[in-house]
């Protein structure tokens, strides 16, 4: 818990100075931003630390929806029977990623809550794709 609240403060401080940074690269138009492996490393850590928070209501930023599992931008029958192979199973060392990706409830185990939450996310998915085209 505590290293969460770190990486968010962090995060607020980071994106403070580097907001003022920006301003200053407005007024002096110069390069030299520090950019790098430990930038980007700092901010996949950030993206980790981010992902285990609780989970809120659904990002609308998210260009992928928690419902597409195998992530081609579509909610369809594939992303349930991937759903299905994981329906009943426990994230433990060694299982599939998609079991903590689709344990919604976090209690660690897929289950039909989870199953529930899923079809949900997954129809509302559906709707909004088709919205789109
Ligand atoms: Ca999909
Ligand atoms: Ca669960």
């Amino acid at each position: 818990m505590n290293s969460v609240a770190c990486l968010l403060l962090c995060l607020i401080f980071l994106s403070l100075s580097s907001y003022s940074q920006g301003i200053n690269q407005a007024n002096q138009n110069s390069s030299g931003v520090p950019l790098g492996p430990e930038t980007d490393a700092f901010f996949s850590q950030v993206q980790k630390g981010k992902q285990k928070l609780p989970a809120g209501p659904p990002s609308q930023e998210d260009p992928f929806s928690l419902a597409d599992l195998n992530r081609d931008g579509k909610c369809d029958g594939r992303d349930i029977k991937l759903f299905r192979k994981v329906l009943g199973k426990c994230a433990r060392a060694g299982s599939s990623a998609m079991v903590s990706e689709t344990d919604f409830d976090l209690d660690g185990c897929v289950t039909q809550k989870d199953k529930q939450v899923f079809l949900d996310l997954w129809q509302s998915c559906k709707n909004s794709s088709k919205r789109g085209k």
